[in-house]
């Protein structure tokens, strides 16, 4: 049974994939965001980025439906998706979970280090947070304390740890609950807030 620190933090993280708000996470939700990050990396085709995006969002639906087909009912609800982030960081379906994060850390790295110096500044960090429509007051407070040693930008084992303290501490306090925002405030600023299972 997962507890109710990561239940939290997966369904905060199902809201933001969740793009149509429907309640349900479909293949359309995959394109849309995949569009809007293209949209805030200023992307223009033909773009080897762009073309990652797409091809990164059709393995990460693949490998989803791959899982829901033994599910009951087969589509990618919240339960189902609580179920499938359980599965993978817990129980380590694909193996390590730190070799997971290793590889979605380079993953955000090639979309989102714009300068390629290795190293997320504010500005990219920032970037991340509006294409996933995260709200953006929250960027201040996350980016400090997601940046570990102080210096100012983020390195990508910095963004590792966040991305292992996400999706496996039990620890309220741990810096990397924040990655996407705050999960405990987490709104739709002009959509329902009320989530219902579909
Ligand atoms: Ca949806
Ligand atoms: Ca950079």
């Amino acid at each position: 049974m997962l507890s109710s620190t990561l239940t939290q933090k997966f369904t905060h993280l199902f809201k933001i994939l969740d793009f149509d708000h429907d309640g349900l996470l479909q293949q359309r939700d995959f394109q849309s965001l995949g569009d809007n990050v293209a949209i805030f990396r200023c992307l223009m085709p033909p773009s080897e980025v762009e073309d990652f995006i797409t091809k990164r969002g059709q393995d990460f639906w693949n490998q989803l439906t791959t899982f829901l087909a033994n599910q009951e009912p087969s589509r990618c609800n919240l339960t189902n998706w609580l179920k499938y982030l359980e599965a993978v960081a817990v129980d380590e379906m694909y193996g390590s979970f730190e070799n997971v994060a290793k590889q979605v850390a380079e993953d955000i790295f090639y979309i989102y280090d714009k300068d390629h110096n290795n190293f997320l500044s504010k500005q990219e960090y920032m970037c991340f947070f509006v294409s996933l429509r995260v709200e953006i007051k929250f960027i201040d407070i996350c980016f400090k304390k997601l940046d570990l040693n102080g210096d100012l930008q983020l390195s990508k084992e910095e963004l590792a740890s966040a991305i292992i303290d996400f999706f496996t501490s039990e620890d309220t306090k741990k810096p990397g609950n924040l990655l996407f925002g705050n999960p405990e405030t987490y709104q739709f600023d002009t959509r329902r807030t009320v989530y219902t299972e579909v």
